[in-house]
């Protein structure tokens, strides 16, 4: 990989994985494709080139990859989980339309191609706890239907047309720089900004839910270390589980509250999002990423806890 494209630069993932890329392969290698309404600003502006790249604009595309000789795109546009429910139609469009465009363009010009996958590429009748690498794959969401066709049409086009497609499956992102919107996980990322700013956290997800979460430095080393790696080992490619800590809302509240005891908590479940959370695994069993690339999580529950309330109290104050 020498010059990149980020599709979605400036979400949750995008802001801060285009900095990570431009901090290896310098800034000028590494272009911050976005759509308007969602112009980079400061730092990611200033940091290299950035592009106009609509990912259902197959040309646009195209014209971005020819002009900055690209050759690895980062895809993360996508309309998280909850989002996507309200608006199937624009999740498929986005989410299988515009992948479809992105491999056309590798295939023709040559580019590797990441796309995450998601916890939510599975379904309610896949084994709950420790969910295998290759197992049962029929969710209930449009988001997960866009997942699943995403990991399959990835691999068609590395077997059909040899484009380098590779890709994780990521548990729930939480991150103090950009907030994510409208996913099922969210709650996770929200209950920090609660805590940060002294406030009483209303969650949307019952006690009992437990879901695979990641700290974003360790989803970043993901998407950089399997783009990295020697595919000499590969079994898979589209897409393989990480994991790195399984947690329902009670368990994190406890964790923050050990920093901050008198943080409070108090249920207002969302049904869309809890019938989402019920529909996917508990837990992912990892061991295929470990063996065939090395993946391995640095971060667990308490020391992400420790760093994201550090970061966020370092921004609102004590
Ligand atoms: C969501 O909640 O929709 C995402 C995901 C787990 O893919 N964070």
């Amino acid at each position: 990989m020498k010059r990149i494209l980020i599709i979605g630069s400036t979400g949750q993932i995008g802001s801060e994985l285009t900095m990570k890329l431009r901090g290896i392969y310098d800034g000028e290698n590494v272009v911050a494709g976005y759509i308007p309404g969602a112009e980079p600003k400061g730092v990611l502006l200033e940091s290299g080139p950035s592009a106009i790249v609509d990912i259902t604009n197959a040309q646009q595309i195209a014209d971005v990859v020819e002009k900055y000789n690209i050759d690895a795109v980062y895809n993360l546009a996508a309309l998280l989980s909850a989002v996507a429910e309200s608006k199937p139609q624009l999740a498929w469009k986005i989410g299988l339309g515009g992948l479809f465009n992105v491999l056309e363009v590798a295939r023709e010009k040559h580019c590797a191609v990441f796309t995450p996958s998601s916890i939510g590429s599975f379904g309610p009748n896949t084994p709950r706890d420790k969910t295998p690498q290759d197992t049962i794959q029929r969710p209930r969401t449009m988001y997960g239907v866009t997942k699943v066709s995403g990991e399959l049409l990835s691999d068609y086009y590395y077997v059909r047309f040899g484009v380098d497609t590779r890709s994780v499956r990521f548990p729930g992102l939480i991150s103090y720089v950009t907030p994510p919107g409208g996913g099922t996980t969210d709650y996770a990322v929200d209950i920090y900004y609660s805590a940060a700013k002294k406030e009483k956290f209303i969650c949307p997800i019952a006690a009992g839910t437990f879901m695979d979460m990641m700290y974003m430095p360790d989803a970043l080393r993901a998407a950089i270390e399997i783009m990295e790696a020697d595919p000499a080992k590969f079994v898979h490619r589209n897409s393989f589980n990480i994991a790195s800590m399984s947690f329902d809302p009670e368990i994190i509240y406890n964790s923050i509250k050990k920093y901050i005891p008198e943080f409070e908590m108090e249920y207002q479940v969302d049904p869309l999002r809890q019938s989402i959370a019920d529909s996917w695994p508990n837990s992912l069993d990892d061991s295929c990423a470990r063996e065939e690339w090395g993946w391995k999580p640095e971060y667990d529950l308490d020391t992400m806890t420790k760093d994201m309330l550090a970061k966020l109290e370092e921004r609102f104050g004590k």
